[in-house]
């Protein structure tokens, strides 16, 4: 049976590869961080109780940062495959804490490809590092792939500059088997939910079902290749199958704006939107209602205000994948549309507004279920 460690198992990619893993038979250990309340939610539906004979999610408390606890553990699980998935990974939280964005997202990819080395795991352990279009930052050549030059724009694409070049560099130096996905933006309906996509699908789910007046955004003229993380952890492992490791573009090859996004995410709570205004004074209109999925709003409401705090110190202002060498080498396309991933993450937050709504009539508490347990 084959062994996985997966870093950042509790974020959106993380919980997709650990069942994507555990369907093909693989013993899945993954690296959690401690918390004072369970952050376990992504991957609660997947959990084993370890107790029971056979279990094969297993999970250990570590962090990035920690260099013995890292080693110690791939010491303990000596894996087949390591999937760097963990990272401080919110481009504008970056430019708030530099430094410990630069220690876990570059220095924490060092920790564990020296773990590696140091264990004498070379030539057993293979390693995938989450690279990211970030790196492209102000875009030198459209639409981006392998060789297209970097130039980042935020602390969070330096730090993973360096990770992108210490795994090539590991892969050059001694021979591991280490390969750079460089994924460009990939979502679902378990994406965090400060990131632009969920914020808007949440966001004017709650509008809509009335527990929420109005959202806030920032540039909503960015421009971003849009894919479903279900589709991009298939290629993560598929990156790790081959027999030469090689760094691989993961993108759609399309682009939308913010704001294509925000319409579509309206049109699936059957609200018709019209922009008014210019910069920073621009907003969002109720133009038109065409269902009972949003109950809350009347025509002529103003559900979406431009916030400058939303804005970065340096902005990606577009990004746009060319995936061909992923489809030729790995045979690779994605199935998930970015139209219908929006419509896919509309429908769940919607339900989750809607339970919100009754628990709130009925004036009940939210239970938290957690059933992973220590
Ligand atoms: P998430 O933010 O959803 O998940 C990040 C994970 O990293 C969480 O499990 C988080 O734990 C964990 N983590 C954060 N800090 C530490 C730390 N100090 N030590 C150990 N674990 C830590 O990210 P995604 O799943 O969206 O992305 C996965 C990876 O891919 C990230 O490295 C990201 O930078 C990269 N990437 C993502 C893209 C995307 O569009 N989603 C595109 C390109 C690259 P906790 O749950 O406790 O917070
Ligand atoms: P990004 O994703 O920075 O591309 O990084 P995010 O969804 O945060 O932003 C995308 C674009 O939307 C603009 N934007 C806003 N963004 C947020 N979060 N909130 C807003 O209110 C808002 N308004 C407009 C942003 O300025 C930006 O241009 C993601 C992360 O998953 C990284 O870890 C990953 O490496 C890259 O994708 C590829």
């Amino acid at each position: 049976m084959k062994k996985a460690l997966i870093t950042g198992i509790t974020g959106q990619d993380g919980s997709y590869l650990a069942e994507f893993l555990l369907d093909k038979g693989y013993e899945v250990h993954g690296i959690k961080r401690r918390a004072s309340n369970f952050n376990t939610s992504r991957i609660d539906h997947i959990f084993q109780d370890p107790h029971i004979e056979g279990s094969r999610l297993k999970l250990h408390y570590g962090d990035l940062a920690d260099t013995s606890n890292l080693t110690r553990i791939m010491a303990e699980v000596e894996p087949d495959e390591v999937y760097n998935l963990g990272a401080q990974s919110h481009v504008a939280v970056s430019f708030e804490s530099p430094e410990y964005t630069a220690d876990v997202d570059a220095i924490g990819t060092l920790r564990l490809l020296e773990a590696i080395r140091f264990l004498g795991l070379s030539d057993r352990t293979r390693f995938y590092q989450a690279s990211t279009s970030e790196l492209y930052g102000l875009v030198q050549e459209t639409p981006q792939r392998e060789t297209t030059p970097f130039h980042p724009r935020s602390p969070y694409a330096v730090a993973k500059l360096y990770a992108y070049w210490i795994t090539v560099n590991y892969r050059e130096a001694y021979g591991l088997y280490a390969c750079n996905g460089i994924l460009f933006n990939h979502e679902s309906p378990r994406r965090g939910e400060t990131f632009v996509t969920r914020k808007i699908t949440r966001g004017l789910s709650n509008i809509a079902q009335g527990l929420d007046k109005c959202l806030y955004m920032g540039n909503i003229d960015a421009l971003r290749d849009w894919g479903h993380a279900k589709d991009y952890v298939r290629m993560q492992w598929m990156m790790l199958q081959q027999d030469k490791p090689e760094d691989y573009v993961i993108a759609t090859g399309q682009q939308f704006s913010v704001r294509e996004f925000i319409y579509w995410s309206a049109e699936a709570l059957g609200i018709k939107l019209r922009f008014e205004g210019q910069g920073l004074d621009e907003v969002a209109i109720v133009e038109a209602i065409t269902s009972d999925r949003a109950p809350a709003l009347t025509v002529g409401d103003v559900v979406l205000r431009i916030d400058p705090r939303y804005f970065r110190p340096a902005e990606v202002e577009t990004l746009l994948g060319d995936p061909t060498k992923a489809k030729e080498q790995l045979n690779w396309l994605p199935d998930i549309t970015a139209q219908d991933m929006c419509r896919e993450m509309v429908e769940e937050d919607l339900k989750t507004a809607r339970r919100h709504v009754l628990l709130k009539e009925h004036q009940l508490d939210l239970p938290v279920p957690s059933e992973i347990q220590d």
